[in-house]
């Protein structure tokens, strides 16, 4: 593919979307500052949340308001330090953090080109069930489950699991020629980054070659399988919307 002759391998449709890195545009979001800011999944393309990445400059610095949003956060290359009220730690590669509505955060003192992935969502109270709590932690430390009893397919749940979390933010990780194991079709909506290696990637009935960079939409219902291609395992950090009534 050739974007300076006008081809590129993204496609954007009603149901979903495939986002490959060539077609990147800045945004100026309040709040962030000496960073690429690129809102790749909004609101504005049909999605009920927002999947932005941040890749930060020296001196680069993220500092987001209290208000009704709660933000899920992944650093997929080098660090900062994370604020979260008044919770302060080092993050580096893998690194990942839940804020939630209500609550300001912040990074700072990033190393140059870090790579954070944040997925946005205005949060959906449950009658009796608390505010979800804030949380940091590392991918590494997250033991990975066989999806549907399947060892080449492994899924590492990264925020709890718990009726408190409208959201859920996973890797889900596959060796060379693993697969979905049948087509999803589901009222969670994802939104997903490619982290490692390669595949076909179908939704609804078209299938897409994707790589380590690409990012997926799928809205609501949107029939989606995966197949892992290549000789290296691969993997991709996804979000999905969990555990509140359909109506
Ligand atoms: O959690 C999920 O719905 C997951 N199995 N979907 C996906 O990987 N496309
Ligand atoms: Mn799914």
């Amino acid at each position: 593919m050739s974007p300076h002759l006008g081809q590129t391998r993204t496609h954007i449709g009603i149901r979903h979307a495939l986002i490959s890195p060539d077609g990147h545009v800045k945004s100026n979001v309040p709040g962030i500052t000496d960073a690429a800011t690129i809102i790749l999944i909004s609101e504005a393309m049909g999605a009920k949340f927002a999947q932005v990445l941040v890749t930060f400059e020296a001196d680069g610095r993220a500092a987001l308001p209290a208000n009704g949003i709660e933000t899920a956060g992944y650093f997929e290359t080098g660090g900062g330090t994370l604020t979260i009220g008044r919770n302060k730690q080092r993050c580096e590669a893998g690194s990942f953090f839940f804020s939630p509505a209500g609550q300001a955060w912040s990074i700072a003192a990033p190393v140059p080109g870090t790579r954070v992935t944040l997925f946005q969502k205005k949060f959906t109270p449950l009658a009796g069930v608390a505010m979800p709590k804030a949380m940091v932690g590392h991918a590494s430390e997250v033991i990975g489950q066989p999806f549907l009893g399947d060892p080449n397919a492994v899924l590492q749940v990264l925020l709890p699991d718990v009726p408190a979390f409208d959201l859920a933010m996973n890797i889900f990780t596959y060796q060379p020629g693993a697969t979905l194991p049948f087509v999803e079709t589901h009222i969670m909506e994802h939104g997903l980054l490619m982290l490692t290696g390669q595949g076909i990637y179908r939704l609804e009935e078209a299938r897409y070659r994707v790589t380590a960079g690409d990012v997926i939409w799928m809205a609501p219902y949107c029939p989606q399988w995966f197949v892992a291609k290549g000789r290296t395992p691969s993997s991709y950090l996804y979000y999905k919307d969990v555990n509140r009534p359909a109506l």
